[in-house]
């Protein structure tokens, strides 16, 4: 089986990071004795041409290939050359966008076969086993959590159930990709998922539906066996952990720590939860077995609009849970979501103060994104607004659809303004002081920010580019198209 990466689309190119998705996939179906190959449309560039060749020399039986919402397109294009050049394979995609817009999708392309919807493992495995034992396109009907074309109808079979114990799970296959793509300042940043699932519903995204309601946590102990392998297999040397909520459950977390302190990992990581999941002695905890950067999804300074993102916090908890952070020395990041539906200037300017307030080490400022399936979706067609319909521009920095009470030349005017006081040169020499990695990274970030706001600059820095070798690795932390170009 091939499982492919797809590229992003070329308008919207974003830091590459290793997929955890297929990195599990992978690890699923080799540990099950079938043969599996990964292509990485990220890290190694192909043409339609190029691609077609490396499927013919492949010569899978089955293409499975992962997307979301904004490499979707791309993805599609990489199943078009999987059939061209092996017309006899299974075309599989799976991720959040498809697990949504499943007949969409198999409408949308002659060249996908079968959707796969919500979490993928034990149905990469059914899919695996009948086309190798039974022949394609038979009894498919039997395998759950997937949507397929027969004899030009589709049919969805019922969901799957969230695997119910995904401490069973192996390793994430990362022998397939050349880790040394995904450095940042020379530093093996890998990631890690200790949990799945996310009790809380926020309008915005898509968690719940993807990994369920039900949080799921690994045991302390298979979590510390993972950390230990990353640095001794892979050299990392700082890890993210990219749970959704990694501290929902308080006693695994205060066990996690407990278990990497003895064991002695010592390497720097981040992690990311929400506000009402952190106490002061738990962020203590946090930290000493170096825990230095901490997300917080706070998403607004207005009240009120946390209550329409259902968010289930309050702006003095997520004020609290940023000065306790501060306190016990962890950095903080902090994602906002900004011209949401009905925000005002005023809305927004309340979160500009709630962040000159609470001065947060590091700030995302994400446009609210339809992404399909998710309320805010339902939300604003009910509200009849206009949403672009290119799949392409679903990103963090794009407008999808127009607030009419917050045109765009107003939030970008707020946003570039907050930037460029916050982005200062102090700013900028306060990190790179520090020396840390997570300083590096968020001096890096300020730099560009100083760079591409500066024409001068701008111009200096593309000419110095052109003298520099490229380099290999573009990292996987800052999302930003600006970042990318430096
Ligand atoms: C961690 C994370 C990231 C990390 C990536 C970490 C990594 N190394 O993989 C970072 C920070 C880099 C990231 C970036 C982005 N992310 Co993100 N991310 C997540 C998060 C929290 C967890 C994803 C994850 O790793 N899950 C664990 C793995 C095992 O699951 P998985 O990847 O979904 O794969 C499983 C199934 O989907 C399925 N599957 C997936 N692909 C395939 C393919 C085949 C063939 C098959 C059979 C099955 C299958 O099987 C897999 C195993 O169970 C999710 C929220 C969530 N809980 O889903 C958001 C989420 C996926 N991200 C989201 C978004 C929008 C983004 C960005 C576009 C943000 C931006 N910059 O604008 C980028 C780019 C994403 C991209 N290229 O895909 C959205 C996607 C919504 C959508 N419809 O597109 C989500 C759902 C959050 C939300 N807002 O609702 N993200
Ligand atoms: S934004 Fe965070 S807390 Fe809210 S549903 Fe998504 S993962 Fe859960």
């Amino acid at each position: 089986m091939a499982l492919v990466n797809p590229p992003y689309p070329s308008e919207a190119a974003q830091s590459v990071f290793l997929p955890l998705g297929i990195g599990y996939l992978a690890a699923v179906l080799e540990k099950e004795g079938y043969s599996v190959d990964v292509v990485d449309c990220q890290t190694k560039k192909y043409t339609p041409q190029s691609l077609e060749e490396k499927f013919r020399s492949l010569n899978p039986d089955i293409v499975g290939v992962t997307s979301a919402t904004v490499t979707y397109l791309p993805a599609l294009e990489v199943l078009k050359s999987a059939k061209a050049a092996v017309p006899k394979a299974l075309t599989l995609m799976g991720g959040p966008h498809v697990s949504v817009l499943d007949q969409q999708a198999l409408s949308d392309s002659p060249d996908l076969d079968v959707v796969v919807r919500g979490e993928g493992e034990q149905t990469v495995l059914e899919l695996a086993r009948f086309v190798s034992e039974q022949g394609m396109m038979f009894g498919l009907s039997a395998i759950q959590g997937i949507t397929y074309r027969s004899n030009n109808q589709t049919f969805s079979t019922t969901d799957r159930a969230f695997l119910p114990d995904i401490d069973n799970l192996p390793h994430p296959a990362h022998h397939h990709f050349d880790t040394n793509m995904y450095k940042l300042f020379g530093v093996n940043y890998m990631p890690i998922i200790t949990s799945r699932g996310c009790p809380s519903a926020c309008t915005f995204c898509l968690a719940s539906k993807m990994c369920g309601h039900n949080f799921r946590g690994r045991s302390p102990a298979k979590v510390v066996d993972e950390l230990e392998w990353l640095r001794d297999e892979f050299g990392a040397g700082a890890f993210a952990f990219y749970d959704d909520t990694f501290t929902y459950d308080l006693q695994r977390a205060y066990a996690i720590c407990d278990e990497m302190q003895k064991r002695k990992i010592n390497l720097p990581w981040d992690c990311r939860t929400r506000v009402d999941r952190v106490s002061r002695e738990l962020l203590a905890k946090l930290k000493a077995p170096n825990c230095q950067l901490i997300h917080f999804g706070v998403e607004s300074g207005s009240q009120e609009m946390l209550k329409l993102m259902r968010k289930g916090t309050t702006v003095e908890l997520n004020a609290q849970a940023i000065q306790w952070a501060k306190e016990a020395g962890i950095s903080v990041a902090v994602s906002l979501v900004i011209g949401y539906p009905t925000e005002t200037p005023e809305m927004l300017e309340q979160t500009i103060e709630f962040l000159y307030k609470t001065k947060p080490d590091y700030v995302y400022m994400c446009e609210a994104v339809p992404y399909p399936g998710t309320e805010l979706a339902y939300f604003i067609k009910e509200l009849g607004l206009e949403v672009d319909a290119n799949w392409n521009q679903y990103r963090e920095e794009t407008q999808i659809f127009k607030n009419t009470l917050l045109p765009l030349e107003k939030l970008e005017e707020v946003k570039k303004e907050f930037f460029d006081n916050y982005f200062s040169y102090s700013y900028f020499l306060r990190k790179k002081v520090k020396r840390d990695f997570y300083s590096q990274i968020m001096a890096r970030a300020a730099l560009n920010h100083r760079i591409w706001n500066n024409k001068t600059l701008r111009w200096g820095f593309k000419k110095l580019s052109k003298l520099r070798t490229p380099k290999k690795s573009k990292g996987g932390y800052s999302t930003s198209e600006q970042d990318q170009q430096t």
